[in-house]
């Protein structure tokens, strides 16, 4: 009896520390404010978030953005903390971030890259401001980009899922928020 209860604490103990981790993580879908920027890691040590777009990165942790050298590793672990495939098997580390778009410096999909589970009032925080010349659309979403920040300003929008190796010559280095709207 004793052994139950006892057992049924540390249940309620664990759920109840799973439960404060998720509340810590905050909301996994949204809109990020802009007011306490997001924090940058890359090989464990912070970046500055002005250096995020030389790498290729993604908020699945988000207000901890992680980077990487190499897209693969990227989306790698962006799967592993999504999916649970983390190769340490730790539960905590599941996220229900869903992607719907990876954004790119260069063309062609070219430079350093970032892949979003949320929208952002304001790219200056995550170190992207007006540097976004092609994107490719993840999991049928379909981003609209907007030249100032607060969704505001020209807007523009391809069809869902849709891959742009070339954004253009009006909208290229523009984009200063972006939304996921289905
Ligand atoms: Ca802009």
């Amino acid at each position: 009896m004793l052994g139950r209860m006892t057992r049924n604490i540390g249940v309620i103990t664990t759920l109840a520390t799973i439960l404060a981790i998720l509340a810590a993580l905050g909301p996994a879908s949204g809109i990020a404010s802009g007011g306490n920027g997001p924090h940058a890691v890359f090989a464990g040590h912070s970046i500055r978030v002005a250096d995020v777009s030389n790498y290729q990165c993604h908020d699945a942790a988000f207000p901890v953005i992680e980077c990487f050298e190499t897209a693969v590793e990227r989306d790698f672990d962006f799967v592993s903390r999504t999916e649970g495939d983390d190769a340490l098997g730790a539960g905590a580390d599941i996220l229900s971030a869903t992607s719907y778009v990876t954004w790119f410096d260069a063309v062609n999909y070219g430079g350093g890259s970032f892949t979003a589970s949320l929208s952002y009032s304001d790219l200056s925080t995550l170190g992207w401001d007006n540097r976004i010349s092609s994107f490719k659309s993840l999991n049928g979403g379909r981003p609209k980009w907007w030249q100032n920040t607060n969704f505001t300003g020209t807007s523009w929008r391809w069809l869902a899922g849709a891959q742009v190796p070339d954004v253009g010559a009006g909208a290229s280095d523009q984009f200063s928020s972006v939304q996921n709207v289905p």
